[in-house]
């Protein structure tokens, strides 16, 4: 029997004024495991409505110290719920327990980071020329902030947003992926527990249908988004109308590059973790390998023997390292994009079809796909997979190694592998990319800004930095002079 799952309104658990439920289906056994409402417009316009009303006579009023104090109690409940958490993650989306389980540690983490910071957000005095004059700002919220996150990881998403946008003092509307929105309304249990106001976190649920009523309402002041490119586009024209500021945290092709002076053991390692981790499920997934000429055979020949160890099967079992992909649309595009790199010339070195095998009868499961020998201009090596294909690319010098990487639409990650120190800082200042590992890949930490350039994204989620999109200075000016002023000139 599935569980049902509510929307939270103003403090309330409701099911919306509609009877329409979506289904949850867990990619492991294709089975329903929950239902949750399918939200209609007036639904989200009420959740904003609330939200605006809690900013205006509640939320605004209460001090920074008060916040934090919320949002660290909110920290501990996660750690708390962290195993529970991580089970509904891996049951909705098929992430791996090993990896659900370190997300939620990382979520808490970034509650409490911005617990921190959220009694800190103070302004400056200014000195002018004029000595007669007092100049300071005040750094305020923005009011009404919708966040909007994908189904691949979704509650860190969610905290890389939620914590500072609470921590900056303003109210929200979250609207999970409709693949995924379980944790985030058990989350949501946790949200009155730690102390927030009713109406200060909203979650409505829904597909792209309510897209519209949630982007173009007039309280709203934020926007806020991680997915595809499609509905970026989407989002922005939405949010144009009325001027929203919206952050993107879209996807990415990034490349992963190991350089003939690098320690080969560490660097095949990166380059599994870096697109067989969370079955390639992640923006940053380093789905471009780029080898140098004189290491390239015995790079590939040492990934694919990696490779071919990976085991697959329960998520749930701590023991299993690759998860089904996440749904019926995911699966059926990776082997779609695995069959149109192989019409398109690339050589599948391994993989390339469902898995089978025991345990894995029911699950959407992929094998683990390496194409070797492919050529930069190939549609696998252009497009976002975000699935676990890994294509391998070779290179001949630093040179040609920046313009392969940089010869994409994405900019969102990269990974270099090298033991020389000046071609490390030198590829990192030359990669266009929001972020570049140096003898590592898919390390978080959630004081380190995060975000992506070209069609990644815009905007930086983590680190002290975000708060900057949560809030906007007002500049403050007073004339203490009481002197008599020329009304036709400016004062200076
Ligand atoms: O994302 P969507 P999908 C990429 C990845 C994947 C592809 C599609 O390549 O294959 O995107 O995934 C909500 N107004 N990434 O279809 O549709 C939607 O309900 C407002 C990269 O799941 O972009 C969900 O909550 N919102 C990414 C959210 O947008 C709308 C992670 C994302 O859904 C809307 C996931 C509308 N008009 C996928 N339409 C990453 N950066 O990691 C839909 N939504």
């Amino acid at each position: 029997m599935a569980a049902e799952y509510q929307m939270l309104i103003g403090g309330e658990w409701t099911g919306g004024s509609g009877s329409e439920r979506l289904d949850s289906v867990n990619p492991y056994t294709q089975e329903v495991w929950a239902t949750l409402p399918q939200a209609g417009d007036a639904d989200v316009a009420r959740a904003i409505e609330i939200a605006h009303d809690t900013y205006v006579s509640v939320w605004r009023g209460v001090n920074g110290r008060d916040r934090a104090l919320m949002l660290n109690r909110l920290a501990d409940l996660v750690e708390q719920n962290g195993p529970d958490l991580a089970r509904i993650d891996t049951t909705d989306n098929g992430k791996v327990i090993r990896e659900t389980g370190s997300q939620m540690k990382f979520a808490a983490r970034n509650y409490r980071y911005f617990a921190g910071l959220a009694d800190k957000l103070q302004g400056n005095t200014i000195p002018l020329d004029n000595g007669e004059m007092l100049d300071y700002t005040i750094v305020e919220p923005l009011g009404v902030a919708v966040l909007i996150t994908a189904w691949n990881s979704p509650l860190p998403l969610l905290a890389n947003k939620l914590a500072p946008a609470l921590a900056a003092g303003n109210t929200v509307v979250i609207k999970p992926s409709e693949h995924a929105s379980i944790s985030t309304l058990a989350f949501g249990r946790l949200i009155a527990e730690a102390g927030f106001p009713d109406g200060v976190v909203n979650i409505v649920t829904g597909d792209g249908r309510i897209g519209p009523a949630l982007t173009t309402h007039k309280r709203v002041k934020k926007i806020s988004f991680t997915g595809g490119l499609p509905t970026a586009r989407r989002i922005l024209e939405a949010a144009a109308r009325r001027l929203v500021p919206v952050t993107t945290e879209l996807g990415g092709k990034s490349p992963n590059i190991i350089f003939e002076d690098a320690d080969l053991k560490a660097a095949v390692n990166g380059a599994v973790a870096g697109i067989f981790g969370a079955s390639g499920q992640t923006c940053i997934a380093g789905s471009r390998l780029l080898v140098q000429s004189s290491i390239y055979d015995e790079v590939c020949d040492r990934v694919l023997e990696k490779v071919r160890g990976i085991r697959l099967g329960n998520p749930l079992d701590p023991a299993t390292e690759m998860g089904p992909v996440a749904n019926r649309a995911q699966f059926d595009r990776i082997l779609s994009l695995i069959a149109q790199a192989e019409n398109e010339g690339a050589k599948l070195a391994l993989g390339g079809r469902q898995a089978t095998g025991p345990g894995l009868e029911r699950g959407f499961f992929i094998e683990p796909t390496v194409l070797k020998d492919v050529e930069p201009s190939l549609t696998i090596a252009r497009d976002e997979v975000f699935g676990p294909v890994l294509c391998i690319l070779r290179f001949e010098d630093e040179a040609d190694a920046v313009r392969i990487a940089n010869d994409s639409d994405y900019g969102l990650a990269a990974g270099v592998w090298t033991n020389d120190v000046r071609r490390a800082h030198r590829m990192a200042r030359e990669i266009e990319a929001g972020l570049v590992w140096v003898n590592t890949y898919r390390a978080s930490y959630v004081g380190a800004p995060f975000g992506g350039t070209k069609l990644s994204g815009h905007g930086r989620e983590r680190s002290w930095h975000t708060l900057m999109e949560y809030t906007q200075v007002k500049n403050v000016m007073l004339d203490l002079s009481g002197e008599d002023r020329d009304p036709f000139a400016m004062k200076l």
